[in-house]
């Protein structure tokens, strides 16, 4: 064998295969580095970044502030980094995160421009079988899928699309170089956190915008903006006890709210806390009262006040009337937005409600709705949303033992253990999966526990000479009916979402986070590992 032979066989044969390089999988290349294991990353982008890498369209930023939406895994990597606004932008976020790639150096473990296409289990040698999309087979240990919640964009599927002549966006893959829609007649389709963010600065470009809307959205002003050096110097100095108040709460941030429910407080209380979150801004609108995901009638109160306050924003009360939403506050992913319902006070913005009637199809000039109405648009903009959760773990072949697909053994729903394994997978890892608090809790913070797990699961193995781990049947099973049953306390499950996977035609229903909150979801980890791995099986 030549020496390149040599030493692309030796690249071929690794300890762990990453896939991704967002947040998870930035974090997971550099947890298996520091401890001396051989490790294959692969993105399918041209460099890091992830969610951020792909969504940049204008107006893209964290719902999550700043301060809290970053690592925490390194001390000097806090105290070195700025946020200039509080809640961080794309580009900024983008930076963030090639500044921790280079501080690291971890891109030297990844293939870039490259997808995994499939993942097949060996049990004769306990390794799995991975290949690339540019052909490479790489023989693992560990499989480990860091490919984030949000990744697998729902292509546009309307009639007629080919023949319309116009330009075609989607908020999820813009263009790099971005997009100038100066003079321009444009259409966004979808009303969820994407379309939120860009459109009221897309209005401000366009010559004419119109919002096609299936599902009016509630949103909480961000009430963003610049950081000064004293909060960012107080910010890094305390950083410790920051994170330590966020671990303290269900959903990683760091918030008080009273210990009673909204439906407990009297008239005048109430106004003053709801007052008092809505100038808290965002997504703490929710840390309001306690029991706002998991009691209606609370719920309803704090819906109706929020309305009224959306209400407040919007000049035309007919166009105020199709803007309400008509679902519990925080059933569907909570909106942060600046200016987004002020914005349909503007001369040059329509709002077309498709619950007056659908969209037919598109036409060579634009979209014509079923009641024959004719929208001439020289762009659309498709922020139609993701398959979530399972959609990039289900777009790779992943077969576990005996051949069985992960898309089979999920065809009834997710099935999994502590959302990061599956029975039948062994040495397969998800992070941030189903089952796990994931977007209900501060991704990065989630992320970074998940990580932390693996990366110690996988230190356990080497240090005890264990070959493979692996989900029990009988507990994933356990797992996954409390994760429903969890679900079905809340009133997540009173609506069609992405987290309900009802976004997705064909894909079966069911809750796909858990929503029993951080806390106890951490404590259930600790106490597995507590117990010797309780749950899962360790084979040499
Ligand atoms: P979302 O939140 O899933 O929003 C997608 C939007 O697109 C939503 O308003 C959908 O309406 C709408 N949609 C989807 N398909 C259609 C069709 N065929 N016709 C009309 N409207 C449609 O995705 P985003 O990218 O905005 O945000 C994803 C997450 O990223 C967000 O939650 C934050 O966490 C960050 P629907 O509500 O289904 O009726």
């Amino acid at each position: 064998m030549s020496a390149s032979a040599v030493q692309s066989a030796a690249a071929n044969v690794c300890d762990a295969v990453v896939v991704g390089a967002g947040f998870a999988g930035l974090y997971q290349v550099h947890r298996l580095q520091q401890a001396g294991y051989r490790v294959r990353a692969f993105e399918k982008g041209s460099d890091v970044g992830g969610t951020w890498y792909w969504n940049r369209y204008p107006g893209a930023r964290c719902d999550i502030e700043s301060i809290c939406y970053s690592y925490s895994f390194d001390e000097a990597l806090q105290r070195e980094w700025r946020w200039p606004q509080r809640y961080a932008e794309q580009p900024d976020i983008l930076r963030y995160l090639q500044h921790v790639a280079e501080r690291f150096d971890l891109r030297q473990h990844f293939a870039f421009n490259t997808a995994i296409e499939s993942a097949h289990y060996d049990e004769t040698s306990q390794r799995w079988l991975v290949r690339t999309s540019t052909g490479e087979t790489i023989s693992t240990q560990f499989f480990i899928m860091a490919t984030g919640c949000l990744s697998k964009p729902l292509e546009p599927k309307f009639k007629g699309l080919e023949s319309f002549t116009g330009e075609q966006y989607q908020t999820s893959r813009w263009p790099h170089a971005g997009v100038d829609f100066t003079g321009k007649r444009v259409g966004i389709i979808g009303t969820g956190s994407s379309s939120i963010q860009s459109t009221p600065i897309i209005a401000k470009q366009a010559a004419q915008l119109m919002v096609f809307q299936r599902t009016p959205q509630f949103a909480i002003p961000a009430w963003n903006r610049e950081l000064t050096d004293e909060e960012m110097r107080t910010a890094q100095e305390s950083y410790a006890e920051l994170r330590r108040l966020m671990r303290q709460s269900e959903v990683g941030i760091d918030y008080e709210s009273p210990t009673i429910g909204a439906k407990e407080a009297d008239a005048e209380s109430l106004q003053k806390q709801l007052e008092y979150a809505w100038n808290r801004g965002g997504y703490l609108m929710l840390a309001a009262y306690p029991d706002l995901l998991t009691d209606l009638e609370s719920n309803k109160i704090v819906s109706d006040w929020v309305k009224e306050k959306i209400r407040a924003r919007i000049k035309d009360p007919e166009v105020a009337r199709k803007l309400m939403p008509e679902y519990p506050l925080g059933a569907k992913r909570l909106c942060v937005d600046t200016n987004y319902f002020e914005t349909f006070n503007r001369d040059n913005v329509t709002l077309v409600d498709l619950r007056e009637s659908g969209i037919d199809g598109f036409t060579a000039q634009g979209i014509r709705l079923e009641n024959g109405t004719e929208y001439a648009l020289d762009a659309v903009i498709f922020a139609t949303g993701f398959d979530a959760m399972t959609g990039a773990l289900l777009s790779v072949d992943i077969r576990g033992k005996g051949g069985l697909t992960l898309r089979e053994k999920w065809q009834n729903g997710t099935r999994n253990y502590l959302g990061v394994s599956v029975a039948g997978f062994p040495n397969f890892f998800t992070i941030t999966g189903p089952g796990s608090p994931s977007v209900l809790y501060n991704m990065t913070a989630s992320i970074e526990q998940n990580v932390d797990f693996v990366s110690n699961t996988i230190d356990h193995l080497r240090d005890h000479h264990y070959a493979s781990i692996e989900a029990q049947p009988r507990e994933e099973l356990a797992w996954t009916k409390y994760v429903d049953w969890i679900s079905k306390q809340t009133i997540y499950t009173k609506v069609k979402s992405w987290y309900n996977g009802e976004n997705v035609n064909g894909k079966p229903a069911g809750f796909m986070p858990y929503a029993g909150g951080g806390l106890t979801y951490f404590e259930f980890v600790r106490q597995a590992v507590d117990e010797g791995y309780r749950g899962f099986t360790l084979a040499s």
